[in-house]
């Protein structure tokens, strides 16, 4: 059998190698997606009834968390919400603030952030203060 020519040859490895990089690439996705990061455990739990008037939030997410770049707010049952100051990070997948002066009722902290490969979740956690 005659050799085939070589700009045919390189043809065909440069498409396997194609072939083999899109596939290692499909396998990379799943991976990429569960690090987004998902809120694990709260402090307080959602729907949690906790002693007032000052609470210390803790939230562990299921990868590391750019604090710097993500929010918390506080909403009061009557519609009103305030930025709550995230504090510095002691653990790359905590996020932690301090609530003060809470007067009983209905609470909500909303928070978003931003996790280590680019991809933003948010979510809410409700709570009663008693
Ligand atoms: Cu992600």
């Amino acid at each position: 059998m005659k050799n085939l020519p070589r700009r045919f040859v390189v043809r065909i490895v440069s498409r396997a190698s194609l072939m083999i990089f899109v596939a290692l690439a499909l396998m990379l996705v799943p991976r990429v997606a569960l690090a987004h990061a998902v809120l694990i455990q709260s402090s307080p739990a959602i729907d949690a009834t906790m002693p007032g008037p000052d609470i210390a939030v803790s939230m562990k997410f299921s990868s590391r968390v750019d604090g710097a770049r993500s929010t918390m707010l506080l909403s009061t049952s009557d519609g009103q919400s305030k930025p709550l100051t995230i504090e510095r990070q002691n653990a790359p997948d905590t996020l932690t603030t301090q609530l003060t002066h809470l007067s009983p009722g209905k609470y909500s902290i909303r928070w978003q952030v931003l996790a280590t490969d680019g991809h933003v979740t948010r979510g809410e956690i409700p709570f009663h203060v008693k």
